[in-house]
């Protein structure tokens, strides 16, 4: 398989760990973002939405949208298993994955910052507060959940498809210098996930194009 990619793509960094936990091997293919490539016509044949992450599968399919490849890499690939075998439970780890994937990341995307600078004259304060404000209103949330449902991980002990959307936005609040002292509970988890050599591989730090 190939993987479009950015290294600081937070969609393309859940494909990652979730490609690395189920031990599949796939050709990086970097994207970079700040150049415009994502919406040159050569890429738009591989995600028309011009955006990362795509998976191009061993016959040539192209699939977009991370939480799509997300539930297609668990419905077809080997174990682990990154969802419960238990309805319930499947339901509340993509209850967490939808908090931050629908609520949290789509407000604070690097398209959406511009066009706040952009076109509504949104200062670096402004945006900052901008950023702030989601993530702070969904880690409240979570962080009240985990506390019902967490272990070493976000549902127990093993990495589920909640951990692999919530790692890689902690990394980028830690980025945007949100402050973290209020979700204990999400950075106990996230000091676990990252010195699983799964997560640690698919860091941005550690991609090629980093
Ligand atoms: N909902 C999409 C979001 C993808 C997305 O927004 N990707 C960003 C990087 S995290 C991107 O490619 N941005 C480039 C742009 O907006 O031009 C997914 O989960 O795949």
């Amino acid at each position: 398989m190939k993987l479009y990619s950015y290294y600081r793509s937070s969609a393309a960094y859940r494909v990652r760990i979730a490609l690395n936990l189920k031990g599949l091997p796939y050709e990086y293919v970097p994207v970079n973002l700040l150049l415009g490539e994502q919406k040159s016509d050569a890429y738009l044949t591989h995600n028309p939405q011009g955006l990362v992450p795509a998976l191009e599968l061993e016959q040539g399919e192209l699939l977009a949208q991370s939480v799509a490849i997300l539930e297609w890499l668990e419905e077809t690939c080997p174990p682990p298993a990154l969802l419960p075998s238990d309805p319930l439970q499947r339901a509340r780890v993509r209850s967490l994955v939808n908090s931050i994937t629908c609520d949290i990341h789509p407000l604070n995307n690097i398209s959406i910052l511009n066009y706040l600078r952009a076109e509504l004259g949104a200062g670096d304060d402004d945006i900052q507060r901008w950023y702030c404000q989601w993530v702070e209103r969904g880690f409240s949330a979570i962080e009240r959940s985990l506390a019902l449902t967490m272990g070493d991980c976000c549902f127990g002990d093993q990495p589920t498809l909640a951990d692999v959307c919530l790692i890689p936005q902690v990394y980028n609040a830690y980025r945007f210098k949100v402050p973290m002292e209020n979700y204990p509970n999400i950075r106990q988890v996230n000091q676990h996930c990252n010195s699983l050599a799964a997560f640690e591989r698919a860091a941005p730090e550690a991609q090629p194009d980093a």
